[in-house]
């Protein structure tokens, strides 16, 4: 079983659009281990995005994420990492494939709604920046051996 970062930037959270977000993971069977809707720090903002530090929309980003609260999420499930960013669709919303969430929901690579995180490493690294251990729920879903064979 996997587990994977995910969370509802500011413009997700001010366009009503974080229960949409989770209505969609929830119904494509991954099962939701953490949440915690919070104002981010300009320090954990930088250390979230420490890999774009110096590229010309870093500024941007830090400003936008620390703008206004987020929804931080773990979700858990097979090949989780993959299932989410599949459903949440490519950085550009112009390039996001019909039917996922940014494509259906979003415009701009800048206001591009969700992050997800994009590997085995740094799910681990981003859901241990995020999450105390003792936040995270390990549960049993009564429909798990529906989903899950
Ligand atoms: O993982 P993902 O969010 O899909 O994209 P990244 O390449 O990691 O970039 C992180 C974040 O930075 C992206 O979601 C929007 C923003 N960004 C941008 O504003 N302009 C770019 N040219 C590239 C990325
Ligand atoms: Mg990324």
């Amino acid at each position: 079983m996997e587990r994977t970062f995910v969370m509802v930037k500011p413009d997700g959270v001010q366009r009503g659009l974080a229960g949409e977000v989770i209505l969609r993971l929830e119904r494509r069977g991954l099962k939701l281990v953490g949440a915690k809707f919070m104002q981010v720090s300009r320090e954990l903002a930088e250390t979230h995005y420490a890999v774009h530090k110096g590229k010309p929309f870093y500024e941007g980003l830090v400003r936008y994420i620390t703008s206004a609260p987020v929804m931080a999420m773990v979700w858990e499930g097979p090949n989780a990492i993959q299932a989410v960013r599949q459903t949440m669709g490519a950085t550009r919303p112009t390039e996001a494939a019909p039917g996922t969430v940014r494509h259906d929901f979003a415009l701009e690579v800048g206001r591009n709604l969700t992050h997800a995180s994009d590997g085995p490493e740094t799910a681990v690294a981003e859901i241990g920046l995020w999450f105390k251990p003792s936040e995270l729920v390990s549960w049993d879903r009564a429909t798990d051996d529906w989903i899950m064979g």
